[in-house]
Order: structure tokens, then C-alpha cells, then sequence
């Protein structure tokens, strides 16, 4: 129950009904004051997540899979981390939600309801990975100030919606056009209603692609609130900064969109490797574009026994952005050898891809499982930590697990 429903639609009988017993001192109660026995239910039941999910920060919400939890091939929503820069918008009425489309590169400016896009544009649906980021940057040294993500902000859920590019075309796209910037209703944290918490966006290019979406729905229901009901531009293989949550604006811009955390060190890195603890002028700073390869491996959670003689079998996920996972290894021997693993092809351009393998361990003893991807480009994992940069973004370091061999 939230704070304000609380003191304007209940009275004390209600609050003894609700906790099953009176409330003896009632009367003494300050006016306004929430009993403990009512205040906001844990952030697992709030966003219907599975407890063992972690929460990072609670202003705004953030929260984690571990690496076990993440082992579905669709990422269902009890799993799926919650990374939000403001105050996740409340009353949401679907009837009477928009998004209108404007800006320098719009032939026209156009707003659509829910109901209109959903009708007038044919619906798709791909499996699309997010990723935030920041996603590993607790490992970075020296430490980035931010939410300390340790594996466990990706997801690959099935998105279903109106592809951004009809929607643009309808309303007519200037061939001055660089970059689109969204708008949505979420709100800033200092509660000036005036700031935005974020305002991002990709090049036209990737706005046109097939797999971006205006999304409507997640697994086949409507999108979670707070993941962006009920409306969600979705631009997977990219930071998942850019696919906006409570999207109710789409500008088509004349040049980089310059909303809240795209310009300074937002989404950035150096545009030239540094050595760590460097300081970087703004001005040499880059847009994060495609995410590096990567993976993760799900089964078993890590610290699992095996007794000796037995094959232990591995799996988990692995992406590379904009990029196919051509080769996924792994080595028990910290990364002196590698051995190949079955890899299957996404089921969809953007999804993540499904590994596994059989392992065999030679004698009794303390193990490491580590896994490595590599994508159609040639590149791989880095088995340390790669390229320091001031926010911690990028860390697409090796997964590891550790397994005890009895
Ligand atoms: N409107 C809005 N969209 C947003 C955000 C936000 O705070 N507000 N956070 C972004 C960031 S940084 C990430 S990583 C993803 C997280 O999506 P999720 O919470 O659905 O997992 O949403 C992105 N879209
Ligand atoms: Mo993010």
C-alpha cells in the first residue's frame, strides 16, 4: 500500500482491519503516520520479484538477478533487474496515455494513443537482451560511483510491439534526421517536476532497425510497471539506458540528442583507452553504441559440489550486442586452456544464445569454471577487467564459477 492511498482512504477501523487486531493506542497516533505494519511492502512483493533477487538502492529502486536466477532462456519478469534514474510514475491510465512524436527532423508532429498504434501498425515480436551499462562495475578499481552491479543486470525477455521505424515513417522523417531522443513519464528524484530523470536515445540508424520497438507487451502480458507500462521503446544489444521505460515522447532530432545522461560522462567512455584513475575531459569522452561480447554462466550456482568421476553440465547465455556469438569456451584451469562448448544461434537477431557443456574434472580438489565468448568480429572476452573508464561502464570480463570436486 502506498503512503498517500494510506491516509486519505483509510480510517483507524480500516487500519485495525487490515492488521487483524486493534490498534490499542490509536488515538495517540501522529496524523499521517503510516503503522510499521502498513508501511510499503519489500521491494520482491512491490515489483513481484523473487527474494533472492538483490536490491542495490531503494531511492530510486534498483535491484539484481543473480547468476543462477538468470538460467531461463526468456528472462521471466520475477528475474528481470530494475534499474530506474527516477520515481517510477504512478497512476498510469492507459486510456488516456499518448505519445506524440515531434522534433527538428519530423515532416509533421503527430500523437498516437495506445490504442492507435496498436491498431494501425502491424505487431512483432522479438527476444531482445538489455543490458545496463554499468552492468559488472563493482569490480571496477578504482571503484566508479553508481549502482555496484555485480552480473546480473541483463535480461532477455520477449517484447511484443510496433516497430519504431512504421511509426516514424508515418509520421514522415526529414533526410536531416540524426538521432531520435525520448521522453516518458517517469520523475525526477528532487521532485521538480520540471527535470527529467532521463532522456536518451540512439542514431536514426539504430531507430530503424527491424527489432526496435515501441513494446506493449512483455511475455505476453503487459509490460510491468516498472518496466515501463505501458509503454517501452526497446533497442536491444545497446545500453539499456537507450530503451526508455513510460515512453510518452519520441523527438526526431537534427543532431544528437542532448536530453538528461547523454552528454558529460552519461553513458560514456573514453574515446581512447586510459590507464586507470585517469582523469578524462568531457570533450574525449564516447557513446556507448553496441555492447562487447559477452556471458554468463547459469548452471550450476556457483559453489556447486561434484563428487569425482562425475561430468558436471554447464550452461548459460551468452550476446554481443549488435554482433552474433560465433565460439563459446571454457577452462577449469584459469584460462590456460579453453574447451569448446555447444552453442546454439539466437532466436532472433538481438537475443541472447544458449550454451552448454559436459565438464570433466581430473581429480578431487577446488575448481574454477570460467567462460568465454567470442563474437563474429573475432573478439573475445578479456579474462581480467577491461578498459578502466570513470563511470564503470563495459566490464565484459570472463564469468566465473567456483565448483568443489570431492
Ligand atoms: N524512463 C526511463 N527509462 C529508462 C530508465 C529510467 O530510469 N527511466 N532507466 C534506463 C536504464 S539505465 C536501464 S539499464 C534500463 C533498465 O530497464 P529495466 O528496469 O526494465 O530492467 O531502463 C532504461 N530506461
Ligand atoms: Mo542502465
Amino acid at each position: 500500500m502506498k503512503r498517500r492511498d494510506f491516509s486519505k482512504n483509510l480510517s483507524w477501523a480500516g487500519i485495525a482491519g487490515l492488521i487483524g487486531v486493534p490498534a490499542v493506542f490509536s488515538r495517540k497516533m501522529a496524523d499521517g503516520y503510516v503503522p510499521l505494519a502498513l508501511q510499503d511492502p519489500d521491494p520482491f512483493s512491490l515489483f513481484d520479484k523473487d527474494p533472492e533477487m538483490t536490491v542495490l538502492n531503494d531511492r530510486p529502486w534498483n535491484m539484481e538477478a543473480k547468476a543462477h536466477l538468470l538460467n531461463d532462456s526468456i528472462t521471466p519478469n520475477k528475474y528481470m533487474f530494475v534499474r530506474n534514474n527516477g520515481k517510477v510514475p504512478q497512476n498510469v491510465h492507459i486510456e488516456n496515455w499518448t505519445l506524440t512524436i515531434d522534433g527538428e527532423s519530423a515532416k509533421t508532429k503527430k500523437t498516437y494513443t495506445l490504442q492507435q498504434l496498436k491498431s494501425r501498425f502491424k505487431q512483432y515480436t522479438y527476444q531482445l537482451t538489455l543490458e545496463c551499462g554499468g552492468n559488472g562495475r563493482s569490480e571496477f578499481d578504482p571503484p566508479a560511483k553508481g549502482n555496484q552491479w555485480t552480473v546480473g543486470a541483463v535480461s532477455c525477455a520477449k517484447w511484443t510491439g510496433v516497430r519504431l521505424r512504421d511509426v516514424l515513417n508515418d509520421v514522415g522523417i526529414e533526410d536531416s534526421a540524426v538521432y531520435i531522443g525520448y521522453h516518458s513519464a517517469d520523475t525526477h528524484l528532487s521532485g521538480d517536476p520540471n527535470k527529467e530523470p532521463i532522456s536518451r536515445g540512439v542514431p536514426i540508424k539504430k531507430a530503424l532497425q527491424n527489432e526496435t520497438l515501441l513494446a506493449f507487451q512483455m511475455n505476453g502480458n503487459d509490460i510491468p510497471l516498472v518496466h515501463g507500462y505501458p509503454l517501452r521503446l526497446v533497442c536491444g544489444g545497446w545500453p539499456a539506458s537507450t530503451s526508455g521505460k513510460w515512453v510518452n515522447r519520441l523527438s526526431i532530432r537534427d543532431k544528437v540528442h542532448d536530453g538528461p545522461k547523454m552528454g558529460g560522462s552519461s553513458y560514456r567512455v573514453p574515446c581512447e583507452t586510459i590507464a586507470p584513475g585517469t582523469k578524462v575531459d568531457d570533450q574525449n569522452m564516447c557513446i556507448i553504441e553496441s555492447m562487447p561480447v559477452k556471458s554468463l554462466i547459469t548452471f550450476p550456482k556457483t559453489g556447486a559440489i561434484v563428487p569425482l568421476g562425475k561430468k558436471l553440465s554447464i550452461n548459460g547465455h551468452a550476446w554481443a550486442g549488435e554482433l552474433e556469438v560465433t565460439k563459446m569456451e571454457y577452462s577449469i584451469d584459469f584460462g590456460s586452456t579453453w574447451t569448446p562448448c555447444k552453442l546454439n544461434p539466437p532466436v532472433n537477431r538481438l537475443a541472447w544464445q544458449q550454451f552448454e557443456a559436459e565438464v570433466a574434472f581430473p581429480k578431487k580438489g577446488y575448481y574454477e569454471v570460467w567462460g568465454r565468448a567470442t563474437d563474429s568480429k573475432g573478439k573475445s572476452q578479456p579474462m581480467v577487467l577491461p578498459g578502466w573508464n570513470p563511470k564503470g561502464y563495459l566490464n565484459n570480463a570472463c564469468h566465473r564459477i567456483a565448483i568443489k570436486v570431492v
